[in-house]
């Protein structure tokens, strides 16, 4: 425990591109949702960011927008420690220490790394392979418990329990915190809309495939009227229709209803239904967010005010674990 007795939660979202629906439903909202239970750690991971190429003013500009969107969709400032990872060099730091303690194999069976460097092509850059461990840093320098997270990311918090325990075992059992992951019930995979075998990411060249939590009113309901489904005309909750339970499990994370109450209630009606009340869900859900986080986007004197106090937070806390593991690797500091 820590000295407000509370347990710790740590989570973040890379600022390679707008942020979507599933960023929200999957991992802001719980962050919204337990922001006053436990003491909370809630970041912008730039560093992740560039494992893959980006527009330098882009990255900025999305970087704030992160900040500015996680502060419109609740998170407290006052409350929970909101800061970018680059500010924090600790991470960097840290991630070095951990790829002396990981091993190749491991690193070469997480399935975003098999995912991503698919689409990487022939010029594969390491970051991208050892993004688990610069993960499993800003995880381990917080002491953190929880790790509110989407499925997708299971398997990177598996790793990072693997390389503490690995350490502890070496340094001691006080080295590192084991964290668990913490996945919600729905909204854990939000699916694209235009393939929805594959999770809806900020970074699908296809821009309909994500509703980003910028786009206007009718640009949502564009893309939920296009989204893909089958031919089929019945709506229920089958896998053999990913599209239409992608439309179910969304209207359920928003609305908090069971799968099977929203499929009573479309009983003899069709698919175009299914979408247009989808669209108007996620427009009420995305409208406020987005306009508030439009107006705080532009307020770059409030926003730096945020992170440098929460940079400042985080450095303190960051700076006692790399201390200890510098000492008991036997590191000169
Ligand atoms: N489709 C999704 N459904 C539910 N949760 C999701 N998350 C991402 N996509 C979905 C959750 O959002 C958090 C932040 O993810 P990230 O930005 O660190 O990286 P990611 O998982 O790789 O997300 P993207 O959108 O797919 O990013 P890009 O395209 O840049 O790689 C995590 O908690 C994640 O689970």
């Amino acid at each position: 425990m820590n000295a407000t007795n509370r347990k710790v939660m740590l989570s973040a979202v890379q600022p390679s591109n707008t942020l979507t629906l599933g960023n929200l439903l999957g991992a802001i909202r719980n962050w919204v949702k337990h922001q006053d239970d436990y003491e909370c750690w809630f970041f912008a991971v730039n560093l992740h960011a560039i494992t893959v190429r980006q527009d330098p003013t882009e990255l900025r500009e999305q970087t704030y927008r992160a900040v500015a969107t996680y502060i419109a969709a609740g998170i407290n400032p006052e409350h929970a420690t909101l800061f970018v990872q680059s500010q924090v060099p600790e991470h960097a730091e840290l991630a070095w220490l951990l790829n002396c303690y990981s091993y190749m194999g491991e690193l070469g069976r997480m399935t975003q790394f098999k995912d991503k460097s698919q689409k990487a092509g022939e010029n594969i850059a390491v970051g991208l392979f050892t993004y688990p461990v610069l993960m499993a840093a800003d995880i381990l320098l917080y002491d953190t418990d929880l790790v509110p997270v989407g499925a997708d990311q299971k398997q990177h918090i598996e790793l990072t329990r693997d390389i503490a325990i690995r350490m502890n075992n070496l340094y001691g059992e006080d080295l590192f915190r084991v964290p668990q992951p913490m996945i919600a019930q729905v909204g854990a995979k939000i699916m694209s809309l235009q393939d929805p075998t594959a999770k809806m990411s900020k970074s699908d060249p296809d821009p309909n495939a994500s509703v980003y939590l910028t786009d206007t009113d009718d640009v949502i309901r564009k893309k939920l009227k296009r989204a893909i489904t089958d031919s089929g005309n019945e709506i229920t909750d089958d896998d053999s229709k990913p599209g239409v339970k992608n439309l179910l499990s969304i209207q359920s994370a928003i609305t908090g209803k069971p799968i099977s109450g929203i499929v009573a209630s479309y009983a003899g009606k069709m698919y175009g239904h299914l979408k247009v009340d989808t669209a108007e869900l996620v427009v009420q859900a995305i409208a406020p967010l987005r306009d508030e986080a439009n107006r705080l986007y532009e307020e770059r004197t409030f926003l730096d005010q945020v992170l440098r106090k929460g940079a400042d937070r985080a450095r303190e806390r960051a700076g006692k674990t790399l201390a200890r593991c510098y000492d008991r690797i036997g590191l000169l500091k």
